[in-house]
């Protein structure tokens, strides 16, 4: 039998949102975070802070919403406990969201491997939120949902997903 090993059947150029979470930021555990992922190679395409909406939480996680612990795990990303900034950044490159989840570890930091970012970094707090530091997409359609949730095209360097122009009527701030 011919052994198919064309790149597309186990390599797929994709996207990863990866959100440093409060926590993350007010344990100036930045820095430590992306220097792990620079060595998955993937190149960063765009990053921001952001100060979460109840909003834009609420639409991230609108999966979760059934979930008992829903109420606070908004209240965590939104910053009600550490402070209220979230590290956005968009991954590029082959496998990205495997790469990215890899070093991230499993959700429940006290099951995430002791050496990955939840693992080392994350805990559960005694009203059972688990505050695991970073956020990363599970797959290339939530990435995509995602990554147009947090980011508009132009905050992006490359055009990711196809984007149009629509002519529009805003207030737009500029430095005084
Ligand atoms: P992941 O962030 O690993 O993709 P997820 O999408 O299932 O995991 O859940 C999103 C977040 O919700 C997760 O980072 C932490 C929180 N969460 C999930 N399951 C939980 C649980 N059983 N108890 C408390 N928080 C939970
Ligand atoms: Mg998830």
């Amino acid at each position: 039998m011919q052994e198919r090993r064309s790149s597309s059947s186990t390599m797929a150029v994709e996207q990863c949102l990866v959100l440093i979470k409060p926590d993350g930021l007010v344990k100036s555990l930045t820095g430590d975070i992306i220097s792990k992922f620079s060595e998955t190679e993937l190149i960063i395409v765009g990053s921001k802070v952001v100060q979460v909406t109840r909003e834009l939480a609420e639409e991230h996680y609108h999966h979760l919403r059934e979930e008992k612990f829903f109420d606070e795990l908004i209240k965590y990303i939104m910053g009600e406990y550490h402070t209220k900034r979230v590290l956005a950044l968009v991954y590029h490159g082959e496998n990205a969201i495997k790469k990215v989840r890899k070093i991230v570890g499993l959700t429940n930091p006290e099951l995430a491997e002791p050496t990955s970012i939840r693992g080392k970094y994350g805990r559960v707090t005694s009203k059972g939120v688990f505050e695991n530091v970073v956020h990363a997409s599970e797959n290339p359609k939530e990435a995509e949902r995602e990554i147009k949730l947090w980011f508009r095209p132009e905050e992006l360097v490359y055009t990711i997903y196809p984007t149009e122009a629509k002519n529009v009527a805003r207030t737009i701030i500029f430095w005084k």
